[in-house]
């Protein structure tokens, strides 16, 4: 671990003056905040008003934010070079929240990004962009999206957004489309598609440090045993992950197995893929 912070503190020891974390109260949020106090003199930190509910730190700043608000995430990405953009809807909902803070959402951050003059984002994608994708299938980032729902669909577009941002107005981002970044893998699904905390952060930390990155999407993962995605697109960031789900075996196959045809078991994307429809009532 210290190995691993001596060598990355070396290759990238430029922090930025000003940075924005959105969607700091939530699971990833939470971990990270304290830590990217080394990417950036000043961390200007965000969530939805009412559910942040620690003290600002010295180097941070708290700004409340909705992120389906355009002129207030105008006035939140003043003065930042950059953003760590994990705030919004994390799981599959009806279609009108998701179009609120993920798709409303994401225009307005990069809306505000022109606007305001930052120079680069790391954008929290999802592996549910693929996740109609069967798990005996390996798929790299060039591979045809097939999103697993309305969730899915809002990180699709997220990333067209920063397509579209980077080619007409040079704004760089790198898509980091996340497995699951959770502090041990919860089920079976996972052993493959989980990321350490450890290995998030060191591909935030490239993700923001690496020059020319341009729109490079990249698969959040970890060095597990088996895996889907094959990362030779983002070969450019030099992320080689560290950890496995390996030590999680014993205790993940101590639990009942689905049965073989259950999209669990099937399909990339997993549960995400079965639910909804949500019919109005
Ligand atoms: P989370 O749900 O714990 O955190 C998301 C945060 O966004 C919450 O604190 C929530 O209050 C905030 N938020 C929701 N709507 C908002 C709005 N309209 N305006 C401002 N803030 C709003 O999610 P988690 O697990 O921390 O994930 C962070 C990001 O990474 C999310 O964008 C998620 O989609 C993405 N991601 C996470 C994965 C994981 O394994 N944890 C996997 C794939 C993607
Ligand atoms: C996601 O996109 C979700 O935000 C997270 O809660 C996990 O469920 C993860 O994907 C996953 O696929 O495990």
């Amino acid at each position: 671990m210290e190995q691993r912070n001596k060598a990355s503190s070396r290759e990238h020891s430029a922090r930025f003056e000003r940075l924005l974390l959105t969607g700091a109260a939530g699971g990833i949020g939470q971990d990270i905040r304290h830590r990217v106090a080394e990417f950036a003199h000043h961390v200007r930190i965000s969530d939805l008003p009412g559910v942040l509910v620690s003290e600002a730190a010295l180097h941070e700043e708290i700004v409340p934010c909705d992120l389906a608000d355009r002129e207030a995430v105008d006035t939140l990405a003043s003065g930042c070079e950059a953003v760590i953009h994990l705030g919004g809807v994390s799981v599959e909902r009806p279609f009108e929240e998701v179009l609120e803070a993920n798709i409303k959402g994401v225009f307005n951050l990069y809306e505000a990004a022109r606007r305001q003059g930052v120079k680069r984002i790391v954008f929290a994608s999802s592996n549910h962009v693929t996740g109609f994708y069967r798990q005996d299938e390996i798929i790299d980032a060039t591979a045809r999206k097939r999103p697993d729902g309305y969730y899915g669909l809002s990180k699709s577009f997220g990333e067209d957004m920063a397509q579209l941002y980077f080619d007409r107005y040079g704004i760089e981002t790198v898509s980091i489309r996340i497995g699951s970044v959770f502090p041990e893998p919860k089920d079976r699904r996972m052993m493959a598609s989980w990321m350490s905390q450890d290995d998030f952060h060191d591909l935030l930390r490239r993700s923001l440090f690496t020059p020319d990155v341009g729109h490079t999407i990249a698969f959040g993962m970890s060095a597990n045993a088996h895996t889907w995605w094959d990362n030779r697109c983002a070969a450019n960031l030099g992320f080689v992950p560290r950890d496995s789900s390996e030590p999680f075996r014993a205790k993940i196959e101590a639990t009942p197995p689905p049965l073989p045809t259950d999209p669990v078991a099937v399909l990339q994307g997993g549960a995400f893929t079965t639910i909804g429809p949500f019919d109005p009532v």
